[in-house]
């Protein structure tokens, strides 16, 4: 396991490397380019910055978070191939500069969507909230300008203005994408840059849908353990990985993330550990990391890493913002840190308890 932070880059991240670099143990970050554009290739000079900047800090770049997907590729449209060869090279050039984890999602038009970006709670802190009895009565077309509004001036990934202010034209673009036609594009998407994967040793880890249901009767097929292992084994590649995003799975309390865990063993290349607290059904805040502030059972997930020999890199996902800071809606810096802290701690707790087991059945 390797503890990282996600980091947004200069010019989009208040949030410093050299901050990062002062959390105990956290010895890697999560980045991207990005002010790049779903289907823009991305230069090699552009990655080669991004890397030396990291390292310069004292970091290493363990992974790029996003290299996010054209909708052309999502919707098999006919110009795809062309999106495909760019992401291709992109991927090569990764590869080249000794990148080694990519992590992208598949959901149609909208990335994480919540209702609420600074909801207050009773200790002050604020946080990122969801109600689907809230979403139900928007029209899609204004979700943009309510995530802006609350956005704290930041431009949030997944909610590039550039893509969404063609909104009407990205709906009509799926308008007969159902789940079985989503899923095969995104095996075709998979088998095409398999390739590129195996020469460079790249991970390719998708990031679960978030919520884990469809949202404004668009189709979301990375849900559960079932469209998981479906995934997985439609390109059994070990480079056809997932994200382990506790936050995002845990949106459905039916999902065993444990399990989840266990059964996909071998196959999660990164972990985004957050917890959240559900409130009602299809109603959740995201709480502070620590188990007992939320409805996930933060020990069993990072149990479950550890015993399945989970080896690539966590990050503390989404934070509140607290102290007063005046973060970017769940990456500001001290809730992170504390949730990176905690982890850290479970990790050697448990790490020190099985190797004592171990120790103890040797006799
Ligand atoms: C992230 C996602 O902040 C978040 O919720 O987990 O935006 C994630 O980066 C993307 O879905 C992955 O492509
Ligand atoms: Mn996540």
């Amino acid at each position: 396991m390797q503890m990282t932070m996600r980091w947004f880059g200069p010019g989009y991240d208040p949030v410093t490397l050299e901050q990062i670099r002062q959390v105990p143990g956290v010895t890697g970050v999560i980045s991207t380019l990005y002010n790049k554009q779903p289907g823009e290739v991305w230069e090699v000079q552009e990655i080669a910055a991004l890397k030396k900047a990291v390292e310069d800090a004292g970091l290493q770049l363990a992974g790029i978070e996003s290299v996010n997907i054209h909708d052309s590729i999502k919707t098999a449209a006919p110009d795809r191939e062309q999106y495909l060869d760019k992401y291709t090279l992109t991927l090569e050039r990764l590869g080249q500069a000794d990148i080694h984890l990519v992590c992208y999602n598949f959901m149609p038009v909208f990335d994480w969507t919540r209702t609420e970006l600074a909801k207050v709670r009773s200790d002050g802190s604020t946080t990122m909230a969801y109600d689907q009895s809230v979403i139900d009565t928007i029209d899609p077309h204004n979700m943009q300008a309510l995530i802006e509004r609350q956005a704290n001036g930041f431009t949030l990934a997944g909610w590039e203005p550039e893509r969404l202010a063609k909104l009407k034209d990205l709906f009509a673009l799926y308008n007969n994408i159902d789940e079985e036609r989503l899923f095969a594009n995104l095996s075709y998407f998979l088998m095409r840059i398999m390739p590129v994967c195996n020469k460079y040793d790249i991970n390719m880890a998708i990031h679960p849908d978030d919520p884990a249901w469809p949202v404004f009767g668009l189709p979301r097929i990375v849900t559960n353990k079932e469209k998981l292992l479906r995934l997985i084994r439609t390109v059994d590649d070990p480079h056809n990985g997932i994200t382990l995003c506790t936050g995002s799975l845990g949106t459905n309390p039916e999902n065993d993330i444990p399990d989840i865990i266990n059964t996909l063993k071998g196959r999660i290349h990164f972990a985004h550990i957050r917890n959240l607290l559900h409130t009602a059904p299809g109603r959740f805040e995201e709480a502070a990391h620590l188990s007992t502030d939320g409805s996930l059972d933060i020990f069993a997930i990072v149990e479950a890493l550890y015993t399945s020999d989970f080896d690539g890199p966590i990050r503390p996902d989404h934070g509140r913002n607290i102290w007063g800071e005046n973060g970017m809606p769940g990456y500001g810096l001290y809730d992170r840190a504390l949730g990176a802290a905690y982890l850290n701690g479970l990790w050697e707790a448990i790490k020190e308890i099985y190797s004592r087991k171990t120790r103890f059945t040797q006799y």
